[in-house]
């Protein structure tokens, strides 16, 4: 049976506090302990209370949208089923009445005592549409035709290290579940399949989880991640440094969106899936090969400034655009200072300058700040990812080379949220990362052409010698795969998407 959305509930949700929804309201409330991780250096979300004044401000429906759109990488274990429809009839009545309730939106996660014990949330792709005869046009073409069609020429993959999966045309939707526990996410799982009742078969699933103790929130090379997310209009106060963006970049239909949407569209947004590998141990080696000579330091020190270098952060956090050649680890976790830069410094020529953070560090590849002027508003993502696999074994540590046996495969369930996958994901590895100009992405570029292990001979890497190239002969992330994917609003899940 279809959960209406008829105007009596609307009204029932409106005169509830802002948090309260269709499905916080059907659930039962047992978190004690958040499902979100909260390292030091990371952004803290906005409190329920303030979100819901900047929202009404904004006119941004909190309780509409979500939830894993606005968060980004604050999850603790997340897994991605990816899922074939195989009766489309059966899958879409069960939609409403079944599925929506445990649909989390935004608004949910910002408190512990809303949040549920697992947070759901379901995208689908273009095939996932069309199999559920949805047929508008939803305005971008990259969705549209998939990232199998992106693979070589604009994100620069090597197809044949694809996972078949996203090689083939069996990935309809994804359902992304998040809690603090594997049994959570896994009771979770089988009661969405109880509910969908046979009307969708796996198609594949990678199981993300924070890396642990000391290392929670770090991804797999050792870096803290998911400091820099623009801070959203209508949803989070800006830090000092963070750039403010419309929602519109994000979510459909809102302020900044300027392409024309079907109606049901709004307060969805374009979810770029990939797989990244991370080759650990082959990093590491070449840190040390190629470590740096600064006299006052150590060799590990030596190698650490390299990669701290390579990436435009220390492994704390640190930019190395306010502290270039010693980490600071209480910078690095101070939210209010570590995102406080923009690459230009008084008596400082933007241009040529590589002594604070080389122009090929990741960091500034994928948003040059200052050194585009004005500052650019257009190419931005919200990165909502994970790490996956285990740690480095002891074997992979004294070979130096990473482990062929999948099961010990490990890197970054990557995930980026935009309303314009060509402006947003697509953009930022195909003209900012892969792009020669500046020094290639030592982390993620590649020579755009589909081809493994092309050289990079990116300056700036040495600060006592800025001119000096350090090649880089090798990936040390390497692509298996993804998709991209539409996340709707609870509206469109309930009056467009379930019969
Ligand atoms: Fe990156 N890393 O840990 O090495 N990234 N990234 N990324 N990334 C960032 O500031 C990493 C990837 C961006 O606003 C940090 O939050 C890894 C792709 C953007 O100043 C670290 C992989 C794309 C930013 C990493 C990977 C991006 C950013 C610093 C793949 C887009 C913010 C922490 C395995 C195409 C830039 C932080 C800003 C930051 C890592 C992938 C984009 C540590 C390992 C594919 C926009």
């Amino acid at each position: 049976m279809r959960f209406a959305f008829v105007p009596f509930l609307a009204v029932a949700i409106a005169l509830q506090p802002a948090f309260c929804t269709p499905s916080s309201v059907l659930k039962p409330r047992t978190r004690t302990n958040s499902l979100l991780i909260n390292p030091a250096a990371l952004p803290a979300l906005p409190s329920a209370q303030q979100a819901a004044s900047a929202s009404a401000e904004a006119g941004l429906n909190l309780t509409n949208i979500q939830g894993d759109i606005l968060i980004g990488m604050k999850k603790n274990k997340e897994l991605f089923f990816f899922f074939t429809i195989i009766n489309s009839t059966l899958f879409r009545s069960q939609l409403g009445s079944g599925i929506l309730p445990l649909i989390t939106p935004t608004s949910q996660l910002l408190a512990v005592d809303t949040q549920p014990t697992t947070a759901v949330n379901l995208a689908f792709s273009q095939r996932g549409l069309t199999t559920l005869d949805i047929t508008d046009d939803l305005g971008d073409t990259a969705f549209a035709n998939g990232q199998i069609d992106n693979v070589a020429s604009i994100l620069g993959d090597e197809t044949s290290n694809w996972e078949s999966a996203f090689a083939g045309t069996s990935i309809h939707g994804v359902f992304l579940l998040a809690s603090d526990t594997v049994d959570n996410v896994n009771a979770t799982l089988s009661q969405i399949q109880a509910l969908l009742n046979g009307s969708i078969t796996e198609a594949y699933s990678l199981q993300g989880q924070a890396r642990p103790a000391d290392q929670q929130g770090h991804e797999h090379f050792g870096f803290m991640d998911g400091i820099s997310n623009p801070a959203v209009t209508g949803f989070s106060t800006p830090l000092p440094g963070q750039q403010v963006i419309d929602p519109g970049l994000f979510l459909l239909g809102e302020t900044g969106d300027t392409v024309t949407r079907p109606a049901w569209a709004k307060d969805g947004s374009f979810l770029a899936f990939r797989q990244l590998q991370q080759r650990v141990p082959e990093f590491n080696k070449f840190l040390v090969d190629n470590a740096l000579s600064n006299p006052n330091l150590t060799a590990d020190q030596n190698a650490e400034l390299l990669g701290a270098r390579m990436m435009g952060r220390w492994k704390s956090g640190a930019p190395v655009d306010l502290t270039p050649t010693v980490d600071d680890p209480v910078l690095a976790a101070d939210p209010q200072r570590n995102n406080n830069f923009n690459y230009s410094h008084p008596g400082f020529d933007l241009d040529t300058d590589q002594t604070h953070c080389p122009f090929s560090a990741h960091l500034r590849k994928t948003n040059p700040r200052a050194g585009l002027n004005p500052e650019n508003t257009a190419n931005h993502i919200i990165r909502a990812g994970i790490p996956y696999g285990p740690e480095v074994t002891d074997a992979e540590n004294a070979s130096n080379v990473s482990s062929t046996d999948p099961s010990l495969e490990r890197g970054l369930a990557f995930v980026a949220y935009q309303s314009d996958i060509n402006a947003g994901f697509a953009f930022l590895q195909q003209l900012w990362a892969n792009n020669a100009a500046y020094g290639v992405d030592p982390i993620i570029g590649t020579d755009g052409l589909g081809q493994a292990d092309v050289p990079r001979s990116p300056s700036g890497l040495d600060p006592a010698d800025p001119t000096r190239i350090i090649t880089i002969d090798q990936d040390f992330v390497v692509s298996r795969g993804g998709e991209y994917f539409f996340s709707p609003s609870l509206s469109a899940i309930q009056n467009t998407l379930a019969i």
